[in-house]
């Protein structure tokens, strides 16, 4: 009796390693299955993840960051992204936390129903007017939602 207990103990410790090993591998699959496609070559492609409190954080933020994330209390993060004029431009837009918009108002770019968790929005235009340019958040996503915001510079 005893010894079938122990047995039992060394299952669920064994069960619990299991998981505790395996959770991060299978967030990264699931991260890499969240990826549809491949952008066109030659673009330039960037990451913007929405966060409701620091912003636009230029790059990926993985799911296994999300939590450190929260518990930051850093600068909101307002992103330059350069290009050339003539570039074609891919972003990759996703959230880390609620849903978030996006709107690059001089290239008509309004994206209406929401950056979800877990969704990767993915917005394409040919980068042919010079200047600099701001892009903001377009739903309400907290105190900092009107400090949401970045530059898009293109460069003659
Ligand atoms: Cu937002």
């Amino acid at each position: 009796m005893r010894n079938s207990g122990k047995k039992l103990d060394l299952v669920l410790l064994f069960l619990l390693i299991v998981i505790v090993a395996g959770l991060p591998l299978g967030i990264q699959a699931y991260d890499r299955f969240l990826e549809p496609s491949k952008p066109p070559s030659g673009a330039k492609e960037f990451t913007l993840t929405g966060s409701a409190q620091r912003g636009w954080l230029l790059g990926e933020v993985q799911a296994y960051d999300i939590v450190s994330l929260r518990q930051e209390n850093g600068p909101v993060e307002q992103p330059v992204l350069e290009v050339s004029k003539g570039d074609q431009v891919v972003l990759k837009l996703r959230s880390s936390d609620v849903t978030h918009g996006f709107s690059l108002k001089a290239y008509d770019i309004y994206i209406a129903d929401g950056i979800k968790p877990g969704k990767t929005v993915f917005v394409s235009f040919k980068a042919d007017k010079a200047g600099t340019f701001f892009f903001y958040c377009n739903v309400f996503c907290g105190d900092i939602h009107q400090h949401m915001t970045g530059t898009l510079v293109v460069k003659d």
